[in-house]
């Protein structure tokens, strides 16, 4: 393809390397990350991902031999050979990513009297010719992961997806190639070893698996350029942790969007908010959002309100904040065409829109009817629909939300010759297709942060590599059926494991009319994924917590409470998160890489390091098959039994019951109960010990600060640290590492959950005699 390697040329951190046909880029990040770049389409890289290169020091060689370009950092062998054939060696010489050479060999697609076939509605899709295409030798036992939103299992070995983000309300499959969301990145294990390779790339673009032949896998693209990042573990925290350097890692959300929240297309008028907000209030059962959807806007219009269902937007929005409620509203990209409407005409006069090929204002109908869509490459437009935010957040809004922006239309896709701006740069729909949400994010969250002075909250359906920066994801159209909420597991650790750690779906289900039974086992999952919010569409039955039975409110409330409980050990993996990009809820291979009956495990997941859930996702089953994994013992959180390591056992689960355990030599942070946050003071920090059986010694680190600036950046926060030695004693060590924001806790109760012995129990150093196996002190 592109010839015979002929020289290259050093400098700094890069290698040029000459072809016969054209010139290469080897860029080495730091000893693990190194980028491949091959200008196919734009001399320049142009990613909306990577926003920042940050080269990191490496002592890396450079070595010509006969007919290859030897390339050796800290803890890779790279190969260049003619062509630009790659081959990744680990430092013990060990393969791990070697090109593919043969010629592409698809498997065969018989297709007799397809075109009868078609007319019934099959699909018959040949084997597409790409522009880029990158083919990896399979190697023995290999598994991957990643790929942002995908149906089906967390393996995904043996598939093939499709990056071109898609509106699709009907019932997500296992068959559906996309969804809403692209994230070229995609992790693999092979020997326990791990590495990923994220393809910075947003036309349409594709990975395959080993699905069209089992001797390679490879990622391809319709345009653009060869642009990818190899990423060294060997660990899948590394890799992630490494995708996240490069993407940017998900910031700290402000406190309350941990909270329950209830959505429903749609809430209006304000009297029916105000119903459902004083159900809450009244039944105890805690919530901290309430959503409006696309009705509360004056016909679709956004940025606007229907002044006759909310009459005075501030003063409702002050009610709500008075009963502990914030409001988040939905804003959509397709501005309605209409003279008189101050957004329409703004973006008119300052030629804000996409346009034709012609250079026509380009329109489409969505929601408003007619309607056009806002140039979000270009950086004006952010700067406007930025400060348009200021709208929604004078009215008392405390969120946005962002649906419709893969883009979605109804009058036919967007053609691909729809044309943007990007800062000075001509792009087609072609080539920005799926970036336009992340643009759109992009805007929203700088308009919520200068408006507001908070972390802001903006949750989004259509995102790209990238978006979690700005925004929270849900995982959009789901189905209240019991495939949904088992689909909804390996979703959402996939999405995790691709950088979208703040991510949750529509708990009980979008589509399709709930039952009682199964908001109740939806719950027990919601209650442990960062985003928490039931929602539901138009003319479907009621799906809030109350409206099934007395026995699905009960056990709403029972979850929704447990959530409000943990929200300090959730925040906790925020700021972890915010660190090191490990996600919130994740695969057990995430901590158990060296366990391989975690590999394929699709119905639990952990939260955080210490917290195993393993949700029954079938209707009528009340007990559960639960794989615990190895080198470690783990606590049944309902009855504290114990059990070992690498085993599957059989958990009794009851329709009230979700199992869950908890990794001994564990100390789980927790809150009072509360009906949301800020309802009550914060001022007592309880500390859940789960000790081992075996001597040990553990810590745990917890962070606190106002749950809303952005102050702490500036270190304003706490941070205490706990040890505990299990030996001879229990020794219990609680130190304050850091004590600068001013609502501090004024006491701190220490529960043992499994004291089985009658050691000795100190705390720093004091011994204390515990009573219902607590201590309380006062700071
Ligand atoms: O096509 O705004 O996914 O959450 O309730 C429907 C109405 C448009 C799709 C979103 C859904 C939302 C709905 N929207």
């Amino acid at each position: 393809m592109f010839g015979k390697l002929l020289s290259y040329e050093v400098n700094d951190k890069e290698i040029k390397i000459q072809y016969e046909k054209i010139e290469a880029t080897i860029t080495v990040i730091n000893d693990e990350v190194i980028n491949f770049f091959v200008p196919l389409h734009r001399k320049e890289r142009n990613s909306k991902a990577v926003e920042n290169l940050n080269l990191r020091n490496s002592n890396f060689s450079v070595e010509k031999n006969e007919n290859t370009l030897n390339i050796a950092t800290e803890k890779l062998k790279i190969v260049i050979n003619d062509d630009f054939k790659i081959d990744i060696y680990d430092k013990n010489e060990k393969v791990l990513c070697r090109d593919y050479r043969s010629i592409r060999h698809p498997f065969k697609r018989r297709g007799n009297g397809t075109e009868l076939a078609a007319e019934e509605g099959h699909v018959l899709n040949g084997h597409q010719n790409f522009k880029v295409y990158v083919a990896k030798t399979m190697e023995d036992n290999m598994y991957f992961y990643g790929l942002g939103e995908r149906t089906g299992s967390l393996n995904k070995k043996g598939y093939h997806y499709r990056n071109w983000n898609t509106d699709d309300p009907s019932p997500h499959g296992e068959t559906f190639e996309q969804l809403y969301k692209s994230i070229p990145f995609l992790i693999s294990i092979k020997d326990e070893e791990a590495f990923g390779i994220f393809f910075d790339n947003h036309f349409e673009s594709h990975f395959d698996m080993g699905k069209e032949n089992s001797e390679y896998y490879y990622f391809s693209a319709v345009g653009g350029n060869l642009d990818y990042y190899f990423i060294y573990g060997p660990e899948v925290k590394d890799v992630v942790n490494e995708y996240t350097n490069l993407t940017g890692k998900t910031p700290l959300p402000q406190l309350w969007t941990l909270g329950y929240q209830q959505c429903r297309w749609s809430y209006a008028p304000k009297e029916r908010v105000m119903e459902i907000a004083k159900s809450f209030r009244e039944r105890g059962i805690p919530c901290d959002t309430l959503y409006l959807d696309i009705d509360y806007m004056d016909d679709f219009r956004v940025f606007t309100w229907d002044n006759k269902k909310f009459e005075n937007p501030r003063e409702f929005t002050d009610e709500l904040k008075n009963m502990g409620f914030k409001l988040v509203t939905i804003i959509d990209p397709g501005v309605k065409i209409d003279k008189e409407y101050s957004i329409y005409a703004e973006g008119i006069k300052n030629d804000y829109f996409a346009k034709d090929k012609d250079g026509i204002v380009y329109k489409n109908r969505v929601w408003p009817g007619d309607s056009v869509y806002p140039d979000f490459m270009n950086p004006k437009v952010r700067q406007w629909w930025a400060e348009n935010q200021k709208i929604m957040i004078d009215s008392g809004v405390s969120g946005i939300w962002n649906d419709m922006n893969e883009p979605a239309s109804f009058n036919g896709p967007l053609p691909d010759d729809v044309m943007f701006n990007d800062n000075g740069l001509e792009v087609t729909h072609k080539e920005i297709h799926n970036i336009y949400g992340h643009m759109m994010s992009k805007a929203t969250y700088e308009g919520i942060k200068e408006y507001t002075n908070k972390r802001p909250f903006v949750i989004t359906r259509a995102c790209y590599a990238g978006t979690q920066k700005y925004s929270t994801v849900w995982t959009g159209d789901n189905q209240s059926t019991w495939e949904h909420l088992r689909m909804s597991i390996p979703m959402l650790m996939t999405l995790g494991l691709s950088g979208v750690s703040f991510c949750g779906t529509d708990v009980g289900g979008f589509g399709h009319d709930c039952t009682g039974e199964l908001l109740s086992r939806w719950v027990q999952v919601g209650a442990f994924t960062p985003l928490f919010r039931n929602h539901s569409a138009m003319g479907t039955r009621d799906q809030e917590p109350w409206t099934f039975d007395k026995e699905t409110e009960e056990i709403n409330k029972k979850y929704i409470k447990l959530r409000y409980k943990l929200i300090p050990y959730l925040y906790d993996l925020m700021k972890e998160c915010e660190n090191t990009g490990a996600p919130i809820i994740r695969p057990l291979l995430f901590n158990y890489q060296n366990d391989k009956n975690t590999y394929e495990i699709n119905d639990e997941f952990l939260c955080g390091d210490s917290i195993l859930v393993s949700p029954v996702v079938e209707q009528g089953m009340k007990q559960k098959l639960v794989y615990l994994p190895k080198g470690t013992k783990w606590i049944d959180f309902w009855t504290g039994e114990n059990h070992n390591g690498g085993q599957y056992i059989i958990k009794e689960a009851p329709l009230d019951t979700c199992p869950i355990f908890v990794k001994e030599a564990s100390i789980i942070p927790m809150s009072i109960e509360q009906n949301y946050i800020g309802e009550k003071s914060n001022d007592e920090l309880i500390l859940n010990i789960y000790l081992s059986e075996n001597d040990s010694e553990f810590k745990y680190v917890h962070y606190n600060d106002d749950g809303e600036s952005f102050n702490y950046r500036n270190g304003i926060y706490n941070e205490y640290e706990i040890t505990i030695s299990n030996k001879e004693n229990i020794d219990i060590k609680f130190i304050i590492n850091k004590n600068d924001y001013i609502n501090k806790y004024s006491k701190v109760k220490f529960i043992i959950n499994n004291l089985k012995t009658n050691k000795n129990i100190t705390l720093n150093g004091k011994k204390v005699n515990l009573e219902n196996n607590a201590i309380e002190i006062n700071l």
